[in-house]
């Protein structure tokens, strides 16, 4: 069976923070697969990916990347599946820069744009269970029992 979610980043660097897109995934027994795909160093590889997700079964894809970060709105220009967009912390302007090359998209062709760095990773997994979860309620049941486990975490007072 194919994966439901497609984590694609745009260098081996984006792994640090797009490695919690993946655990949260896992938590959440989404099946999912994760590849380094560059809008700049490996265009031919992004073509070849946007354009046959789709037909390969996926239903969501999460891309994350920093700088010039053209990835995740080639994908989105590519396929009309939803695509999440993770602004990877970028050395020179700590993510800004992502943030702005994500997110700015031209309407029509949308890019769910997500925080800057780890937050953005998690979130993007939770944002992608819950698209899947409308269709599939045993995903649902599991998207609300780790809410669920989230809130019961929190202390009433700082220890
Ligand atoms: C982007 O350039 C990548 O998404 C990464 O965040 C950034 C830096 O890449 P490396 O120089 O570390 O490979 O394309």
């Amino acid at each position: 069976m194919s994966a439901a979610v497609g984590i694609i980043m745009g260098s081996q660097s984006d792994w640090e923070t797009m490695r919690h897109a993946a655990e949260t995934l896992d938590q959440l027994g989404v099946s999912h697969e994760v590849k380094v795909v560059s809008a700049h160093r490996t265009p031919d590889r992004l073509v070849q990916y946007a354009n046959g997700a789709r037909g390969r079964g996926l239903k969501v894809i999460i891309a994350g990347a920093g700088g010039a970060a053209h990835l995740p709105g080639m994908a989105a220009a590519m396929t009309s599946l939803p695509v999440l967009g993770v602004p990877v912390k970028s050395k020179a302007l700590h993510g800004v820069d992502s943030l702005l090359s994500i997110v700015q998209m031209p309407g029509g062709v949308p890019v769910g744009t997500l925080a800057i760095g780890k937050p953005g990773a998690i979130n993007a997994a939770l944002l992608a269970a819950a698209i899947l979860s409308l269709a599939d309620e045993a995903l649902a049941g599991r998207l609300e029992a780790w809410r669920l486990a989230q809130t019961e975490a929190v202390a009433e007072a700082p220890e």
